[in-house]
């Protein structure tokens, strides 16, 4: 029998694909990268996820696991050698248990993210992990990626959200380590492991998460900022204003919302005069609106009065929240429209973060001249979404020719600044290369190790993460 017919006789013939069938899975969401691939197959459950690893593994097939395909590092995209099975975790969508006394929830790993956020709140309580491709990536890929978005501040990443995995190991045997404890300290961490290895070290079947309880009343202001130092004073006094009540806390270059509105002009910009920086913030309050509301204004009161805002507006409804929120998720989408860019995830303490982008942003305009500097990004944890763009003055050409140069002045950046060159989004394909410049050489031999006793073979997402 064929490989392809043995697949088929795991998962049913209709959830083997090839052909046309196949090529949506071969690209990558910003169309930066095309592999091939023998097939794409849909496992319907873990058992069936077990069978297929096991006769990739016996034919020494590579595996790339792919949920929402919305990484933008390249992450869930087969290389060109045509040998790959695609592993399209769709099917695996069920939501298997909701315990509200251990306040956690049980999914599958194919469950879309935004299905996740309305179950939980059908049950009354919140599960907080929010990021733009929220309605199509999935809690494997989120798993997969460490994910963060914008309540990391608040709730953590998706690390610290997640008490249990069942993962199917590059042998196709199961490991069901589905515990909903808080508190577990036998032997390794193998949990900890899992998240964050993106489809290397094991397939991500189900996951056991937290839950957290609604907040009675939230809201939401856009600030106008001179300067990133003003928008790092503001985030010192929220902080120490709302503690734990601070639940995002966003900052955006003003070229950033400009380009949203250019792409979508039904989306209004808040202010008249046009802010250098703009920062987004968000409370949620546990007693009410009026408490939330007084809290918001007392704070954002003594902010105007030390100079360090120059203009807000607070929503007064969820729909005016709603569309301010709006602009910030609308910023990939507007850059992938109208310009070619080169993304930064870059992280470094937020003390530093003005530093950081001052001397960058100079570095940039004399190396480059004319390169669009398009930052934004998670300034309450320190993660910029360090963006370049092409303008008048710097064409694709371009870009095409100074990538690497823009890609190692950045990442050279942040590693100066004792940052990170990859915050929230992974390695994927794109980043690595750029490990072996910033990783000590024993840290990835030992990730070396722990790739080789987790998949002798290297058939999970080969050339993801480590080469
Ligand atoms: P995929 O893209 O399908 O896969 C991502 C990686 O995970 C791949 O390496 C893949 O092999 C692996 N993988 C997927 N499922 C599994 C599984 N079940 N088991 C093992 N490995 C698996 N990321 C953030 O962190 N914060 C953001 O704010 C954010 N915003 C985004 C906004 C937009 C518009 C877009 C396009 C992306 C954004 N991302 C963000 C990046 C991306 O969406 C997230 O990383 C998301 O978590 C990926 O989920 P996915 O299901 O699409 O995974
Ligand atoms: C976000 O914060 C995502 O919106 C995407 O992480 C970042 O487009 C990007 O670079
Ligand atoms: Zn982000």
């Amino acid at each position: 029998m064929s490989f392809l017919s043995s697949l088929a006789e795991v998962v049913g013939q209709k959830n083997v694909l090839t052909g046309e069938e196949l090529a949506p899975y071969l690209t990558d969401w910003r169309n930066m990268a095309t592999g091939a691939a023998q097939c794409a197959v849909k496992p319907g459950s873990t058992e069936e996820v077990a069978a297929v690893v096991k006769l990739c593994a016996g034919a020494g097939v590579p595996v790339v696991t792919q949920g929402g395909n919305t990484s933008l590092v390249g992450g869930a995209t087969p290389d060109a050698s045509g040998n790959a099975v695609i592993l399209v975790t769709a099917r695996l969508n069920k939501i298997r248990v909701i315990d509200p006394d251990n306040a956690t929830i049980t999914v599958e790993s194919g469950l879309i993210l935004q299905n996740l956020q309305e179950a939980a709140r059908n049950a009354g309580f919140l599960f907080p992990l929010s990021l733009a491709a929220e309605g199509s990536c999935t809690i494997g890929g989120n798993l997969a990626t460490n994910a963060g978005g914008t309540q990391v501040l608040r709730y953590g990443n998706m690390r610290e959200l997640t008490l249990g995995l069942e993962v199917v190991c590059a042998d196709g045997e199961i490991w069901n380590g589905l515990r909903g404890l808080r508190k577990d300290n036998t032997g390794y961490d193998l949990r900890d492991l899992f998240i964050g290895s993106e489809g290397t070290l094991g397939i991500i079947t189900a996951a056991t998460l937290k839950l957290f309880p609604q907040p009675a009343a939230k809201c939401t202001a856009m600030l106008a900022l001179s300067s990133v130092e003003n928008a790092v004073a503001v985030l010192r006094r929220a902080r120490k204003a709302f503690d734990t009540a601070l639940t995002g806390y966003e900052l955006m270059a003003g070229v950033c919302l400009d380009m949203v509105h250019g792409c979508f002009p039904q989306q209004k910009l808040p202010f008249a005069e046009k802010p250098v920086w703009y920062a987004l913030l968000e409370i949620s309050d546990s007693e009410g609106e009026e408490h939330a509301r007084g809290m918001f204004e007392a704070m954002l009161g003594e902010s105007f009065e030390a100079g360090e805002i120059d203009d807000a507006v607070i929503a007064e409804n969820i729909q005016q929240s709603k569309d301010l929120w709006h602009l910030r998720e609308s910023i990939t989408l507007a850059q992938a429209q109208a310009v070619k860019s080169i993304k930064h995830d870059i992280s470094v303490p937020v003390s530093r973060i003005a530093d950081f982008i001052a001397t960058t942003d100079a570095a940039c305009r004399t190396r480059f001249p004319g390169l669009l500097n398009m930052t934004f990004g998670h300034l309450g944890d320190g993660n910029l979404h360090y963006n370049v763009g092409t303008s008048e003055r710097f064409t694709a050409a371009d870009m095409a020719r100074d990538y690497d140069a823009i890609y190692n002045l950045v990442h050279d950046a942040a590693h100066a600044y004792a940052g990170s060159i990859s915050a929230e989004h992974g390695i994927g394909s794109f980043k690595v290369d750029e490990m072996p410049r910033y990783k000590a050489p024993r840290e990835l031999e030992l990730m070396r190790r722990i790739k080789v006793a987790f998949d002798p073979g290297n058939i999970l997402n080969p050339g993801k993460v480590l080469r």
